[in-house]
């Protein structure tokens, strides 16, 4: 019985490393795993455990660190990383805590963006009231779910340059996929399996040895 259970729990393994999306989604390892974008200049990003600005601080909300985009103004070129995920299915739940500060007339050059393959599919603009030059003086989350399947994702974030100084923050990612069909499939041929050579000794024995 102890070798079935093992099954399953192999079994189980296999379904739920496909939900090990992305790498390093709070900034804890810093930029490890996530690729700066063509042209971006690496002094514009960093992770850091807090932004000061006056009377505000912003501190991470999952962890120690979060990340900061900068983009000093315009002909620097967009400032942005991302970091490919993988095939995702419909359902997916995506989420991340962000903030941003800014030129009032700017703040709309602040996205989030997913990518399958070469495509643009999804491009969210972050915008808070803003803080000229400091910190948004809270967090907000972004909560949606996949309406279909994506292969080859990419998930990035971009800001884009301004007359003033944009930034924005990111903390904690969490893109929670749904199980493959075909990982649901796997899963559920095991319980079966497991099921059927786990049934009582057919009673035509009992009744032989009577
Ligand atoms: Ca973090």
């Amino acid at each position: 019985m102890h070798a079935k259970i093992a099954v399953l729990l192999v079994l189980a393994f296999f379904v739920s490393t496909a939900n090990a999306i992305p790498i390093n989604p709070s900034f804890e390892s810093g930029l490890t795993s996530w690729n700066l974008g063509s042209g971006t200049d690496p002094w514009n990003i960093s992770v850091v455990n807090s932004v000061s600005a006056g009377p505000d601080t912003l501190l991470p909300t999952d962890g120690n660190y979060f990340l900061t985009l900068y983009s000093p103004h315009f002909g620097s070129g967009p400032t942005y990383l991302w970091q490919n995920i993988g095939d995702l299915v419909a359902g997916t739940a995506v989420s991340f805590d962000w903030t941003s500060s800014g030129d009032p007339l700017f703040l709309s050059g602040n996205f989030f963006g997913i990518y399958s393959g070469a495509s643009e599919v999804l491009s969210v603009a972050l915008a808070t009231a803003p803080i000229l030059n400091g910190p948004g003086t809270s967090w907000n989350t972004l909560t949606f779910s996949l309406p279909t399947d994506l292969p080859d994702a990419t998930f990035g974030f971009k800001v884009l340059g301004s007359p003033e100084n944009n930034m924005l923050y990111i903390d904690n990612i969490s893109v929670a996929s749904v199980p493959e069909p075909s990982s649901l499939a796997l899963l559920a041929a095991g319980v079966g399996l497991i099921g059927f050579t786990s049934r009582p000794p057919k009673r035509t024995a009992i009744a032989q040895a009577v």
